[in-house]
């Protein structure tokens, strides 16, 4: 069975450790070559990415390959198991901007051989293949698109008084997500297309989720690159969306100050009507839709169900993905 999971940075990756028990694929360390019954594809959001030193960071595509390869600090959920500072510290030394993002010594490693390769003209799915040799994730991780696509956030700035637009990642770390967010904008989604790769693996899916990943700065900027969506709508597959919302709260993060700044209310119920029934609704993505145990939601022409969404542990997640298969009446 093929299973396409779209996803983000740590709700993704964990949801995707999930996928691949439910599946009966090993946790951890597994070739991912595509010979074996059962498959998952993850297709991850490159809008948190950032140029940082000369080094192009990708956070979220990391946290889905640490995660499943293993690699993973899994107290903070990015970043490198023990990992060390020395590198940052000399920049602070030299005073180097930003000093509010912190590249550990053997995250920056990746980022090398990363930056390398893109300069030398790799695209960033072939770049990501090479960095999961090491990994061995046993997913395969898909870069929606090879364009350069960076959230930007419109806010006013706290020392200027003035509303200025800034990355994604200067509002989330540097910020705290406080500023109130006046816009959110996935800049150069317009000049992007979604990559072969990932249009192919939503044609041959047998299923597709998504993850309980941030609904505007994860699966949004997914949405936003001209032809996904349609891609998505005409896949031959039941999509079936997880909530990241429970009990009107977003389970870590700041996704509810990226919901109120799309005018979507922080509840299981507004996401799922936000993503819209495939059936019914123009641009609707949602055969079903999972919620939390006690949490309600109508969404019209989608079949709503509520199941423990608690990604406490593995086998937890992995009942996560097993109801979403039961409500698209797939059976691995
Ligand atoms: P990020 O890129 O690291 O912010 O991670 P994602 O976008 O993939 O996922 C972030 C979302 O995961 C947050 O909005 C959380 O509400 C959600 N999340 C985290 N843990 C859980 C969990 O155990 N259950 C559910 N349902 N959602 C979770
Ligand atoms: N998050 C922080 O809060 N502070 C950091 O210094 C930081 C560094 C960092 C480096 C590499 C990486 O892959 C992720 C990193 N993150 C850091 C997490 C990241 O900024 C965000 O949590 C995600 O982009 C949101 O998904
Ligand atoms: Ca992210």
């Amino acid at each position: 069975m093929k299973v396409v999971v779209l996803v983000g940075g740590v709700g993704g990756a964990r949801f995707l450790l999930g996928a691949k028990t439910a599946l009966g694929l090993p946790a951890r360390g597994e070739p991912a070559d595509g010979s074996g019954e059962h498959e998952v594809t993850a297709v991850v959001n490159t809008g948190d990415d950032v140029w940082l030193h000369g080094l192009r960071v990708c956070p979220d595509l990391d946290t889905c390959m640490y995660t499943l390869g293993g690699g993973i600090d899994e107290a903070k959920g990015w970043g490198r198991l023990d990992e060390t500072w020395s590198v940052k510290e000399e920049l602070a030394a030299y005073g180097a901007e930003p000093g509010w993002f912190g590249l550990g010594d053997r995250d920056i490693a990746t980022h090398l051989i990363r930056s390398r390769m893109l300069r030398a003209g790799y695209p960033l799915t072939a770049v990501t293949e090479a960095l999961c040799d090491r990994w061995r994730p046993g997913a395969q991780l898909l870069p929606v698109t090879d364009e350069r696509v960076e959230t930007h956030v419109a806010i006013e700035d706290p020392e200027l008084a003035e509303q200025r637009a800034v990355h994604f990642q200067e509002w989330w770390v540097r910020y705290g997500a406080e500023p109130d967010a006046r816009a959110i904008a996935p800049v150069g989604a317009d000049e992007a297309k979604p990559t072969p790769a990932v249009l192919d693996a939503l044609a041959q899916a047998d299923i597709v989720l998504i993850a309980p990943s941030n609904p505007v700065v994860s699966i949004g900027t997914l949405l936003a690159v001209p032809g996904f969506t349609g891609a998505l709508r005409e896949a031959p597959a039941p999509v079936i969306g997880v909530s990241p919302i429970i009990g009107d709260r977003p389970l870590r993060g700041m996704a509810d100050k990226c919901l109120s700044a799309i005018g979507v209310d922080t509840t299981a119920e507004a996401v799922g009507k936000h993503y819209g029934a495939r059936s019914t609704d123009p641009e609707g993505l949602l055969d079903g839709w999972l919620v939390h145990t006690g949490d309600t939601a109508e969404v019209p022409g989608v079949q709503v169900r509520d199941v423990p969404l608690l990604m406490s542990d593995v086998d937890a997640t992995a009942d996560m993905v097993r109801a979403a298969f039961d409500l698209a009446g797939v059976r691995p």
